[in-house]
Order: C-alpha cells, then sequence, then structure tokens
C-alpha cells in the first residue's frame, strides 16, 4: 500500500503511528508530498477529493481517508493489537477523544495558516479563538489523563499524543505543559513508545 504523506503533518503521524503500532510499517511505501490549503496536488487530488494528507491507496487501487479511517483500517488488519477497544462505551469514549484531538489539530492548521499569510496581519481576536480552544481541550485531557495510566493503547491516544507532539512543534510558545503536569507525566510515558520515537516531526 502506499501513503501519501509528509513528515511535518500530525494526521499522517497519526496513521504512522498506528502502522508501527500493528506492525504494518514495512508494508507501507510513503510518497512525500507538499500540500496545503492553498497548494493541492493533483496526484493526492486525484485519489482523495479533498486533496489531503494522509490518503492510503491500497494494492487494488482502494483509496481511503482520512486519518482516523487509515488507522482503524489498519488496526483491523492485525486485530490482536486491538488498536479499538471491543466494548461499545469504551469504543464511543476512544472516538470523542479522537475527535478533540482531530478537531484540535483541525484548528492549529487554521492557526498555523493564518501566522503563515503574509498579505494581512494575524489579527488578536483570531489568535484568542484558536488560544481559547487549546487551553480548553488541553484542560479537559489534563483533568482526564490521571484515569488514562496503566492504559492500553488506542487510536484516541495516538491522535491525543500527535496532537500534544504538533502543539510542541509548531506552537511551543503556548507552553501547554504549565500547570498541566498529569497530562505532561502521560504525555512523557506516551513518547518513550518506539512508534513515536520512529515518527518523530521533521522539516
Ligand atoms: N481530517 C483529516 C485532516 C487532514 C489534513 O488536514 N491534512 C492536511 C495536512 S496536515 C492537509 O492535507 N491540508 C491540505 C488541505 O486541507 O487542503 C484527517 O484526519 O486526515
Amino acid at each position: 500500500m502506499k501513503l501519501y504523506s509528509s513528515d511535518r503533518s500530525p494526521f499522517v503521524r497519526k496513521v504512522l503511528v498506528c502502522a508501527h503500532e500493528v506492525g504494518l510499517i514495512d508494508d507501507i511505501e510513503r510518497v512525500p508530498k507538499v500540500v496545503s490549503f492553498l497548494q493541492t496536488d493533483e496526484e493526492v487530488g486525484s485519489h482523495n477529493p479533498l486533496g489531503q494528507l494522509p490518503t492510503l491507496v491500497l494494492d487494488d487501487g482502494t483509496s481511503l481517508y482520512d486519518s482516523g479511517v487509515i488507522c482503524d483500517y489498519l488496526s483491523q488488519l492485525n486485530v490482536a493489537t486491538l488498536l479499538v477497544p471491543i466494548h461499545p462505551d469504551a469504543r464511543l469514549e476512544m472516538a470523542r477523544r479522537q475527535a478533540e484531538a482531530d478537531g484540535l489539530l483541525a484548528n492549529f492548521m487554521r492557526w498555523y495558516g493564518e501566522r503563515r499569510r503574509a498579505d494581512h496581519p494575524l489579527s488578536p481576536q483570531y489568535v484568542a479563538i484558536c488560544r481559547g480552544k487549546l487551553q480548553r481541550v488541553a484542560d479537559a485531557w489534563n483533568n482526564a489523563a490521571p484515569s488514562w495510566h496503566g492504559r492500553r493503547l488506542d487510536i484516541g491516544f495516538i491522535a491525543i499524543g500527535c496532537a500534544l507532539s504538533y502543539a510542541d512543534f509548531r506552537f511551543s510558545a503556548e507552553n501547554w505543559r504549565s500547570e498541566r503536569q498529569e497530562l505532561a507525566t502521560w504525555y512523557e510515558q506516551l513518547c518513550r513508545r518506539p512508534s513515536f520515537q520512529a515518527t518523530e516531526f521533521r522539516e
């Protein structure tokens, strides 16, 4: 299978961490691409009408997106690793964590895009809205983190790890760890996993 990817994309990182965890990383050929909301790529667009990374193309030509769908697919290929809980309540709780992480990442994408726009200055109101979302999500995770220790890894936790690592990568000045010791400790342990160590962001 072929993965349209970028070493700077947190959504791609989610997929790569899952691929490592289920033991399928060597089955994935990575095709590096540079895309942004303002810069499309025809080849990616021919497999995914949204033109986004990650897009996975299977050997029979089927394409899969977005990151959550691809992670779900990878976890189905090796059910022994159980990256998606079986119990319906646990599954819903995982899906909610993933939704929070993906939503925070979408917020980061907008924020980063605005920050890089040369044609007009970043409005303080825009920054305040983006920052408010980061703070509320990080607070919620910090409150939940004590109950996360020792839990089996799932796609929701992987998504949260990728969102926090992207905060460090692009928004380190926001200092999300400040007064969020529980979350910081949980994250530090997550980052020790070989799957996270092998998928660090690169410029
Ligand atoms: N919901 C998507 C979001 C993917 C996404 O926003 N990817 C970025 C790269 S990090 C992208 O392709 N941006 C270009 C665009 O949105 O047109 C997912 O989970 O895969």
